[in-house]
């Protein structure tokens, strides 16, 4: 066979040069048809692309290639998310600047994405550090700017002291930098903000109009964090001041015995001036700044905190309650401040005992047993019943929880309210390589936009990148120094740049006009694409970048930016490729697996091939090189059949690759099997993904296709045509390839196969059809019917009807496999 010799490497040069020639990838924004908007997140170039990537990718891309053939315009874009903290630490150790490296590392990157066969259009490839870019995030902050929704204020802010940077709340992972994994602390600072709080209730409810995995949408929905309760005041006397608190449990407010402030609350040092706590508050103050939040927020934690030497009076019972501060109240969370029910909360309960402070029960079990008395009885269920609580004793916590909110709120010192664990969006990095923000400080004007007119405002270039507690922008003189848009006067730039989640939370928009100059899209354009159809990408974004991206498009559409409230209509997260010992790839470990090597032996396409082949996409699974084996075997068996069909034919043939007419024996099973083929590949479309099914049912025709070598050519031909044609998703090349030797046309301008129904039934034999004992018809009927089946089909026989019309039917015998006798009088 050695003539029909399969050469992964020049089959797929081959058709690479054609796909890239003929810009076959490439769409126009004219409407028409149906679309298909599909995207996989854009990869962040650093060095060489992995093995991951490739999966992310022959994900997204057999996806596009279906959607292509089932009549869709397709959108399938590629781009960089090429600003960020590893290229500037490399710049740092090695002096070669960012910009160098992350420019090699995207030739790497967009090589390999051609070699690998992806069909991308490339006219819309873009990367997110290129002034042409990030021209238009930087008009993005105006915009939120001008609408109040970025803001500069000072606040209690991670920094990471290794990276010298502040973080995104999103960006600490158990207290540490999720970068580089050191201790994060606490500092006060000045930094820009985006209001993503505002629009937490919508991030919330939107949940529920997109088709993504339901964990990734509970992640979601804990992040946001939605509390439903009571804000209410409590009155500090000697000051005259009313603080409110946020509670989930207004029905325990006659439990509330003491009072606690957050120690950055601004009126804790207030409060204590002139009482004999003042020193005292004063360097607890101080020292519960230096702790992380992490810290803090343990519930196991011994809780510690100092009394303020003043009280507030509790509004039901009208009794005076000391005030404290302490640690385990957070300033970022509900109002700073909280009526503190030991009995019934277990913080409040540690604190209360640790400082010798009245317990008092409100909520009690409805059987009237005692609940323990060494810990907090936290329940809220309808088994419970209020008590100490005046009037409203004898009522469920859920009924209390109503009418002490009514009460309240006639009362005027209370209300329902929400709270939402979600914070505003810290984008400020005191970082290079990163995208500018577009402000100046004017000694006279204050903060000022730079007009739209004069973006970019262009990175400069700098000699030294090492971060000294502040952005090494800082340092560029020439740059810094400017003058003021409003004034003319001498004015400093924003030194600070954006997060690099600011830059790939609207990329995807950004593909849709990627070469407009003139605006960051055309509303049109967008109208077009928007949703995206399909995203890919890897779980880890479940929450940082799918929420921002989520904001930015909410935000967007109330600017009349955007006709749609949510980017990504359906999502797929990718499950990782473990090293073959099952654990995480890393360099460490070495059990690393880089695809060129592997591409140079096997090809693109078994490899891709062999990625769907691992199992369900959205699974882990482990490395394993026979199997990878089978698959290249696989694509060889498929090359061998279809280049000896059409050397037997003498090349491809006008007849084609039809399903020939009515075929028997040999190659009625080949049609059948390729009918089955069809159905089995066409449904993974639809469902999971589960592309191993898919690979595996092209396997199964394949070993058919050895099975039967003497069935008739024109069958052997649609098969292997067929099978061409399915694998094409997933090993593009081969698919190609066998399809074009055989037909001599392109398999990516055909449709996508559908079944014939009548090929679907697996095996059939002919059922003898009887009455009253002689032979009037036989028909095909399905090896495995049942006997009501076989039945039905026996009694609409058309040999059988004459001697059925007029007769009464006594009784129906049927022999499964071989017979129906219908006795009748
Ligand atoms: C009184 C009470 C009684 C509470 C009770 C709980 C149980 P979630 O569910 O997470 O929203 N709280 C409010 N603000 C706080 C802050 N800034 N720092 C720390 N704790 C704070 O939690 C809401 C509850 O957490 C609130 O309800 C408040 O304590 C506390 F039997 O108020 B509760
Ligand atoms: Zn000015």
């Amino acid at each position: 066979m050695s003539e029909h010799h399969y050469d992964p490497r020049a089959i797929e040069a081959k058709w690479q040069a054609v796909w890239a020639a003929e810009r076959t990838w490439e769409v126009t924004n004219d409407p028409g048809g149906d679309k298909a908007y599909v995207v996989e997140m854009l990869p962040y170039p650093s060095g060489e692309p992995h093995i991951g990537h490739m999966k992310n990718y022959a994900i997204g891309d057999a996806i596009a290639h279906h959607k292509r053939r089932t009549g869709h315009r397709v959108l399938h874009p590629m781009g960089y998310d090429s600003f960020g903290l590893p290229a500037e630490n490399n710049a740092i150790k090695t002096g070669v600047h960012p910009r160098i490296a992350t420019e090699r590392s995207i030739d790497s990157f967009r090589r390999a994405f051609r070699s690998w066969g992806v069909s991308i259009d490339w006219s819309r490839e873009l990367a997110s550090h290129e002034p042409a870019y990030y021209r238009w995030t930087q008009w993005i902050f105006l915009k939120l700017y001008e609408r109040g929704l970025a803001n500069r204020r000072e606040s209690a802010v991670n920094w990471c002291p290794n990276d010298q940077t502040v973080l995104a709340n999103e960006q600490v992972v158990d207290g540490r930098c999720e970068r580089c994994g050191a201790e994060v602390e606490l500092r006060q600072l000045e930094q820009w903000f985006l209001r993503i709080t505002d629009y937490a209730q919508r991030l919330l409810d939107d949940l529920d109009t997109i088709d993504w995995p339901e964990h990734v949408k509970t992640m979601q929905r804990n992040w946001i964090g939605r509390s439903a309760g009571a804000e209410v005041h409590f009155r500090c006397q000697a000051l005259g001041i009313d603080y409110p608190v946020f509670t989930t449990r207004p029905d325990t407010l006659f439990g509330a015995t003491f009072f606690v402030m957050a120690p950055e609350h601004p009126d804790v040092l207030r409060l204590a001036a002139g009482t004999p706590a003042e020193a005292q508050v004063r360097d607890y103050v101080n020292h519960a700044l230096t702790e992380s939040a992490q810290e803090r927020g343990d519930q196991e934690k011994t809780k510690t905190g100092v009394f303020l030497g003043r009280t507030v009076t509790n509004p039901v019972t009208g009794e005076e309650i000391p005030m404290y501060v302490a640690d385990y109240v957070l300033m970022e969370y509900g109002t700073g401040a909280i009526m503190a029910v030991p009995a019934h909360d277990e913080r409040d309960f540690a604190f209360a005992r640790a400082y010798g402070l009245p317990i008092r029960q409100v909520v009690a079990p409805a059987d009237g047993s005692k609940p323990p008395a060494d810990q907090a009885y936290v329940t809220k269920a309808d088994d419970a019943r209020l008590v100490n609580s005046g009037d409203f004793d004898g009522l469920t916590p859920r009924e209390g929880f109503e009418r002490i909110v009514a009460w309240l709120e006639r009362e005027g010192i209370g209300r329902a309210a929400v709270s939402f664990r979600l914070r505003d969006w810290l984008i400020s990095r005191q970082r290079y390589w990163g995208c500018p923000i577009p402000i100046v400080y004017c000694e006279d004007c204050g903060i000022v936009a730079v007009p739209e007119d004069q973006l970019p405002v262009e990175l400069p270039e700098i000699e030294d990148y090492q971060p000294r507690g502040r952005s090494p922008l800082a340092a560029a003189e020439q740059w810094v120094n400017t003058t003021c848009p409003a004034c003319g006067g001498p004015a400093r730039r924003e030194t600070d740049t954006m997060d690099t989640f600011v830059d790939s939370s609207w990329y995807f928009l950004r593909y849709c006009d990627a070469r407009n100059d003139k605006a960051a899209w055309d509303p049109a354009a967008l109208r077009q694409w928007m949703s995206v159809d399909q995203y890919i990408g890897g779980v880890e974004h479940a929450i940082l970048h799918l929420l921002y991206a989520r904001f930015f498009v909410k935000v967007f559409a109330d600017m009349g930016l955007l006709d749609v409230q949510e980017p990504f209509q359906s999502l797929f997260t990718q499950g990782m490729i473990l090293g073959p010992d099952g654990q995480k790839m890393s360099k460490s470990r070495g059990n690393v697996i880089p695809p060129t090597p592997l591409i140079e032996r096997h090809g693109a396409d078994a490899v891709r091939a062999y990625i769907l082949n691992m199992g369900p996409p959205d699974q882990d699974a482990a490395w394993n090189d026979s199997a990878l084996q089978g698959t290249h075997r696989l694509l060889m068996r498929l090359y061998t059949l279809g280049s000896q069909l059409a050397a037997d034919a003498g090349g491809p043939l006008a007849t084609g690759v039809a399903q020939p007419a009515a075929p028997s024996g040999d190659a009625l099973t080949l049609v059948r099997k390729a009918n089955w083929a069809i159905e089995r590949v066409s449904s993974e479309f639809h469902g999971r993904f589960g592309f191993h099914n898919a690979i595996a049912a092209v396997t199964e025709l394949v070993n058919e296709l050895y099975r039967l070598p003497d069935a008739d050519p024109a069958a052997r031909r649609f098969a292997v045509a067929t099978a061409a044609s399915l694998i094409f998703p997933f090993a593009p090349h081969t698919g190609a390839e066998v399809y074009e030797l055989l037909s001599g046309q392109r398999v990516w301008e055909q449709p996508w196969p559908t079944a014939d129904p009548e090929m679907l039934t697996a095996e059939t034999f002919e059922l003898v059809c009887q009455v009253n004992g002689r032979l009037r018809d036989r028909v095909t009927a399905p090896s495995g019917a049942q006997r009501e089946q076989l039945e039905q089909l026996a009694l609409r026989a058309p040999g059988l009807r004459a001697h059925l019309d007029g007769h009464e039917i006594v009784k129906v015998v049927v022999v499964p496999g071989k017979l129906v006798n219908v006795v009748v009088r």
